[in-house]
């Protein structure tokens, strides 16, 4: 058995929906469980260009526990699976998205190929993901940054709020 952590996030066709309907669908992949899960976080988005009249919704970010025997790449795939079963396109990088389904970290491995980067490369920097990762996981060393409780200040300042409702 191996954990794993998965970024969600959403900014379009009902957001909230979105990311609870991918943690249901995070649950029901093969031999895999759900051990944890954060807040719903409404998030400021980050490196998003405008590409209209209208402003870049705001995104839906939350984070999740896995135990799971499937292997990165098996993982990494459902995830895309999981993406496309939402309804995914991309017309460009970092275009708005029903649904984004990233692999942070996987056990303490460190993998860096053409298609997969264990952590997360921007795990790090990003108040969407460091804020519901240090709600699941306050005692998290990353392995190549170091404890979390020592990067989430930054983070502080970009816009993350937990959702009440
Ligand atoms: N995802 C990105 C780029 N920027 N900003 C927020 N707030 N939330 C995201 O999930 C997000 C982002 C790339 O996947
Ligand atoms: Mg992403
Ligand atoms: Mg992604």
């Amino acid at each position: 058995m191996h954990l794993a952590y998965i970024a969600l996030g959403s900014n379009l066709a009902e957001p909230v929906t979105q990311v609870k309907n991918a943690l249901v669908a995070l649950s029901q992949l093969p031999n895999t469980q759900v051990l944890k899960q954060s807040s719903l976080y409404q998030t400021t988005p980050v490196d998003c260009p405008q590409k209209s009249a209208h402003a870049v919704p705001d995104f839906i970010n939350a984070v999740a526990l896995l135990e799971t025997e499937l292997a990165p790449y098996a993982l990494l795939t459902a995830l895309h699976t999981m993406e496309n079963n939402a309804g995914r396109e991309r017309p460009y990088v970092n275009a708005p998205r029903v649904l984004d389904c990233d692999l942070l970290l996987y056990g303490n491995e460190m993998i860096n190929t053409t298609t997969l980067t264990i952590p997360h490369p921007r795990i790090h920097l990003r108040g969407f993901v460091l804020l519901p990762l240090f709600e699941i996981a306050p005692q998290l060393i990353l392995p190549k940054h170091g404890k979390i409780a020592q990067l989430i200040t930054p983070a502080l300042s970009q816009g993350v709020s937990k959702l009440t409702s």
